[in-house]
């Protein structure tokens, strides 16, 4: 039998086929490479075999058109954020939580290197005052002009939230942000019958507490679907290496202009016009975070 993996928890699988759900366990852990902490992840097409009316067992795993991985904390291996999937909506703030743009330039930079669209969110404007609303449209402009799409909403007041639906019609997305970012908050307004978990931003830290400790896809009334992934306060990258970042940046390739080397990565390289540019067409806080981001990396 062929379904769809809608949702883990643990060691126990939610999959669906086109008239039914089941649940199942995966035996085969070991068959696959040992790579992965997590070998099966909401959006992966499976093979299992049924061993109850409700119950199942999965073979195998087909093969991904294409997934998010982030370094597993736990034990270093890659985990599988989700697969199969059509953009990523990186969801941000200004305010309660602060998403720092060191975080949204890593989404981005995962994004482009697994392929995958990114759209920018930034929710809860209702809070912002005008000074802050000028921060947010100062950011804006530096996505924009790199060409990656920014939305603002409210979810608290259904600002723009229409034109969000319609960007996720028909797609599968994964949702990306901080925890208490209002991830489940959008998940309950564009989903048909879920009520998922909302909390409270605890008032020490402005911070939201971790609700959600699994990764699960819900379908929309649109048609389209969204993956939920448990809020992450910092991420780490699996696969990409130093050499691969400067390739992650659209903005580093200046026309007609090349750096001394082949192979500068623009940190301290002579004759480098990613540096001759800095403060011109090259923002300086993408450029000092995409530093930072280097220096994680081996
Ligand atoms: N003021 C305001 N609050 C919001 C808005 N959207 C969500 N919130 C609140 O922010 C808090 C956190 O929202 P959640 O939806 O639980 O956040 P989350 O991203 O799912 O968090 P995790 O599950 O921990 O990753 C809740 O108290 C929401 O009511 C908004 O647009 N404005
Ligand atoms: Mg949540
Ligand atoms: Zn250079």
């Amino acid at each position: 039998m062929k379904g769809t993996v809608i949702k883990t928890v643990g060691n126990l699988y939610t999959v669906e086929t086109e008239n039914q759900i089941f649940k199942c366990n995966y035996r085969g852990k070991n068959k696959l490479n040992n790579r992965f902490s997590n070998p099966i992840v909401s959006g992966d097409i499976v093979e299992f075999i049924i061993s109850d009316k409700e119950t199942g067992i999965i073979e195998e795993v087909y093969d991904r058109k294409n997934y998010f991985l982030k370094k597993s904390l736990k034990d270093k291996k890659a985990h599988i954020i989700a697969s199969n999937i059509d953009q990523t909506l990186i969801m941000a703030s200004i305010k309660s939580p602060y998403t720092k743009l060191k975080f949204i330039d890593k989404c981005i930079a995962a994004s482009f290197y697994y392929e995958i669209e990114p759209i920018i969110l930034f929710n809860k404007i209702d809070l912002l005052n005008n000074n802050e609303k000028r921060k947010l449209d100062e950011l804006i402009s530096i996505y924009n002009k790199l060409n990656i799409e920014t939305h603002t909403i409210s979810i608290k007041e259904n600002t723009n939230l229409k034109e969000i639906s319609k960007i996720l019609e028909n797609r599968s997305t994964l949702l990306i942000g901080n925890s208490g970012i209002g991830k489940s908050s959008l998940i309950n307004y564009l989903s048909n019958k879920s009520n998922q978990k909302t909390d409270i931003l605890s008032l020490k830290t402005g911070r939201g507490k971790q609700t959600t400790t699994f990764s699960e896809i819900f379908k929309l009334k649109n048609n389209g679907t969204i993956i939920d992934s448990p809020g992450f306060k910092d991420f780490y990258f699996y696969d990409i290496e130093k050499n691969d970042l400067k390739f992650l940046y659209p903005e580093f390739k200046i026309e007609n202009k090349k750096c001394r080397f082949n192979n500068c990565n623009h940190v301290d390289e002579p004759n480098c016009v990613v540096k001759e540019n800095l403060g011109k067409s090259i923002n300086i806080r993408r450029y000092n975070n995409y530093i930072s981001i280097l220096s994680e990396l081996i």
